[in-house]
């Protein structure tokens, strides 16, 4: 005789299994009856009332260590020799919502490369869970909080399969790691669940070239910087500035010298980016020197910029600034010497030194580079005084010449429009002058 019950597992001690109905129909010791286990189980079986035996839970039971019990209970009587007859029991113990997920790690690290494609697969949590069915069935949440509302634009999780996605391409200059968490849900009712942390760690690729700071560029023009022709060896003309916003040995910069116009004269040291001439100036060097100097950080690839800088070699400020005058002369005659001498046209020359579109007083600066001087356009300037001549006298000269024109041939209109042209070239040169002190100071200041 065999009987199946169901039991479950949060059962309290003493619930009642099954009852137990015995009977004998002897009488004193031959009809007393007892009812026993043949093994040790976590059951009771107690005498109700007469004939009647419970069998009830003894201790607590555990499906997920237990989930059946077979066994057989005896029931026999004090006669000599005893009687006796049994039931075998097969007992399942159902299951109960008692375990909560649990991760298969307390935290995960992820490691990603920055620029990765949205949608890419970073790794997978996961989490068991030792209930049964339903029970046991585990979901995958993102846990947005408040303090971190930018995670679920960051990452997503399958729920079904725990693996994370990212939703985006990461910038590591922008960010570097994060974290969140993930939630595993069972589907028991009510349904249990556990937080697990995850840090994700973006990692830096070398997707930035270096940037100059300085010497500022803006189109083709740069800063001029000044070397004394009593420069010694060594002398430092001035130091390039560059970043890189990436990070380690991607961001680790070395300086070279690509282009010069005379390679013996300067050399860029490797680390700094200091220019410093390797021999002696002499006067056969060139006033104006230009030198490419290429700027390389250590990725893999390697990324790099390129910068022009523009020396002056030169005596001493007034001769710079004389070469200053050579150029505001030679314009000056240009304008005369394109109207033909003896044509009122309204010099619709852009203003001078402001053809290179520059806006900052350091931009005024660059655009001596782009002016001629008298060593280089001498062929364009066989109407022009003597250089020499001083900025007073060059301009009241300039003037006197408008003046004798406009005797015969301008209006009085066109008259105005020279004068303001006049007046806007004097704003030019003064502010020019300006710049370049501006210039002279802060090359002093930052290479010291
Ligand atoms: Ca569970
Ligand atoms: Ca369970
Ligand atoms: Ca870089
Ligand atoms: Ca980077």
């Amino acid at each position: 005789m065999s009987t199946s019950k169901q039991v479950p597992e949060n059962s309290p001690l003493d619930t009642v299994i099954a009852i137990l109905t015995v009977q004998d129909q002897d009488s004193e010791n031959n009809g007393k009856v007892h009812c026993f286990t043949e093994e040790r189980m976590p059951f009771n079986i107690k005498l109700t009332s007469t004939g009647f035996y419970s069998l009830t839970t003894g201790s607590s039971l555990d499906r997920e260590l237990q989930s059946y019990y077979n066994f057989t209970v005896i029931c026999s009587d004090e006669g000599v020799p005893s009687l006796s007859s049994s039931v075998t029991l097969h007992l399942q113990i159902s299951d109960v919502n008692d375990n909560a997920p649990v991760f298969e790690k307390n935290t995960y690290n992820a490691y990603v490369n920055e620029n990765n494609a949205p949608g890419l697969s970073l790794f997978s949590v996961k989490a068991s869970d030792a209930d049964w069915n339903l029970n046991a069935r585990v979901t995958y949440i993102l846990e947005d909080s408040v303090m971190n509302a930018f995670v679920s634009s960051y990452v997503s999780v399958n729920s079904d399969t725990g693996v994370v996605h990212a939703i985006r391409s990461f910038d590591y200059e922008q960010i570097k790691n994060f974290q969140f968490q993930i939630k595993a849900q069972d589907g028991g009712s009510p349904p249990l669940s556990s937080n697990v942390t995850v840090r994700i760690f973006i990692q830096d690729q070398n997707d930035n070239a270096p940037q100059i700071l300085y010497p500022i560029q803006t189109g083709t023009s740069a800063v001029a910087e000044m070397v004394p022709r009593s420069a010694e060896i060594g002398y430092l003309v001035t130091k390039v500035v560059a970043v890189d916003v990436d990070s380690g040995q991607n961001s680790w910069l070395s300086y070279k010298l690509l282009k010069a116009t005379d390679r013996a004269l300067f050399e860029v040291g490797l680390q700094t980016g200091e220019i410093r001439t390797v021999r002696p100036v002499s006067d056969k060097d060139a006033v104006k020197q230009k030198l490419t100097v290429v700027v390389e950080d250590n990725g893999h690839p390697a990324r790099s910029a390129t910068v022009n800088v523009n020396v002056v070699v030169a005596d001493s400020f007034p001769e710079v600034l004389s070469e200053f005058m050579k150029c505001y002369r030679w314009r000056r005659e240009q304008m005369f010497y394109k109207s033909g001498g003896n044509l009122p046209v309204i010099p619709y020359y852009p203003p001078l030194y402001a053809d290179m579109g520059g806006t900052g007083t350091l931009q005024r600066v660059y655009n001596y580079e782009v002016c001629g001087t008298t060593d280089s356009r001498k062929s364009d300037m066989k109407y022009v005084r003597p250089c020499s001549e001083s900025i007073i006298s060059l301009d009241a000269s300039g003037t006197q010449t408008l003046l004798h024109q406009q005797k015969g041939e301008m209006t009085e209109n066109l008259e105005n429009q020279v004068r303001k042209q006049h007046i806007q070239d004097w704003r030019h040169l003064a502010l020019l002058l300006v710049s370049f002190s501006l210039l002279f100071i802060f090359r002093l200041l930052y290479i010291q």
